[in-house]
């Protein structure tokens, strides 16, 4: 990226436009061009063998990186202010990519007792077939951390906030916590961003995303990333993604994710202004009992939030009066929003986390990790916020019963 003051780093929207990419290198093409190969050519078999030895650096299958995924990647880094990314198919290809590269039978992982719903049936259930144990403890409370801890424990994760409940975990505690015993942290950066907060930057070993949502930004595609050191990206490519997933990102992927990106910062303004605005107008509706928006005084972490975030995004759960019964009758009343799993996107979703995205859990287990019957999800989009609050206050006023 050229830029005219080199004393100066570029801002986050300049970074997201420009980073990783010199139009002067391909004839002038403002937009990185999308390579559709699966594999590349060598000039000898001496270079084909430096390629895949890591000798020298160069494209072999499609399978371990191609250009278009290299200019996401350089992006990605920077924005998350990590050294290297690797871009794969999906958000959960990032998380079990990453762990499936450095964790081994009789490894421990101490993760937030708050997940998305895969990724907890990945932790829970799928990670212990093989022999590593997943214990899922409070991470909103430093000494549920410390109780947990031994010498075997690898990982700790979490998400902040959490799907779908909006608690906020502090990310330099646990930082500092994890790396007193040797163990290395992850944040699923998702509802976040790295506009809204950069975990490397607060102690975190790793952060990972599910690209689908905010960096995609529209809803036409499925993916994920993992940022970190420059060596352990190394090791997540040859062994997480090439040989243990193989859940590789397609070029064209890689260009809408690179054309999603460049409008980030702005999108994310707008989810975050609408998010608070509607937050405040339904905390006071008769039918709503709590909000979960950690921008909101009421939010338990609030003060957390306000040094973590530079603002507090676009999700808002909530528990209606009535519990799940009032949920269905909100939902099924909405006309602008969607009844829709999944986030990030310009359209307004509404979904219900108990009987959707966390249905695997059960419901001792909803007990337990807090995600109650009758809690609604929104993902708050990018239309007028007149129309989104108007929609959504008629929608609670049938949901009175
Ligand atoms: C949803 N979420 O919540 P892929 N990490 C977080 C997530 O919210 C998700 C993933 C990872 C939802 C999907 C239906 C915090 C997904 C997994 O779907 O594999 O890109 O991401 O509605």
């Amino acid at each position: 990226m050229k830029k005219p003051d080199s004393d100066r780093p570029a801002g986050f929207s300049t970074r997201a436009i420009h980073e990783g990419y010199d139009p002067a290198s391909h004839h002038g093409s403002i937009n990185p061009p999308v390579y559709l190969n699966a594999t590349y050519s060598f000039d000898s078999i001496a270079q084909g063998q430096q390629r895949f030895s890591g000798e020298t650096p160069g494209y072999i299958y499609a399978r371990v990186g191609n250009p278009t995924q290299s200019v996401l990647e350089e992006r990605l880094a920077s924005l998350e202010g990590g050294e290297a990314a690797v871009a794969v198919a999906s958000g959960m290809g990032a998380i079990t990519a990453l762990l499936w590269s450095f964790v081994q039978s009789g490894d421990e992982i101490i993760a937030d007792k708050t997940l998305y719903g895969c990724t907890f049936a990945f932790m829970g259930e799928g990670l212990s077939h093989f022999g590593v144990k997943v214990f899922f403890v409070d991470l909103t409370e430093p000494d549920a951390l410390e109780a947990a801890i031994t010498p075997a424990t690898r990982f700790v994760f979490f998400e902040t906030p959490t799907n779908p409940n909006m608690r906020v975990i502090d990310i330099v505690q646990v930082s500092q916590l994890a790396h007193a015993h040797n163990a290395r942290v992850i944040v699923d950066n998702t509802y976040g961003t790295p506009y809204l907060q950069r975990p490397l930057e607060y102690g975190a070993d790793f952060v990972v995303h599910s690209m689908t949502k905010y960096l995609s930004g529209h809803g036409d595609l499925i993916a994920g990333a993992i940022i970190g050191g420059a060596d352990d990206m190394l090791s997540v490519r040859s062994v997480g993604l090439k040989h243990m997933t193989g859940a590789v990102l397609s070029p064209f992927d890689s260009f809408l994710l690179l054309r999603g990106i460049k409008t980030l910062e702005l999108r994310m303004v707008r989810h975050c202004e609408s998010a608070l605005a509607l937050a405040r107008q339904i905390e006071s509706h008769p039918v709503v009992e709590s909000v979960y928006y950690p921008g909101l005084e009421s939010h338990p972490q609030y003060s957390l939030a306000c040094q973590q975030m530079s603002a507090f995004g676009g999700m808002i759960a909530l528990e209606l009066s009535g519990g799940y019964e009032a949920g269905v009758r909100f939902m099924d009343a909405v006309q602008l929003a969607q009844r829709a799993v999944s986030l990030g996107d310009a359209e307004t979703l509404v979904q219900h986390p108990a009987s959707m995205t966390h249905n695997n859990y059960t419901e001792e287990e909803r007990e337990v990790h807090d995600i109650s019957l009758g809690l609604v999800r929104i993902s708050v989009g990018l239309e007028n916020i007149e129309d989104l609050s108007a929609d959504i206050l008629q929608a609670l006023d049938q949901a009175t019963g």
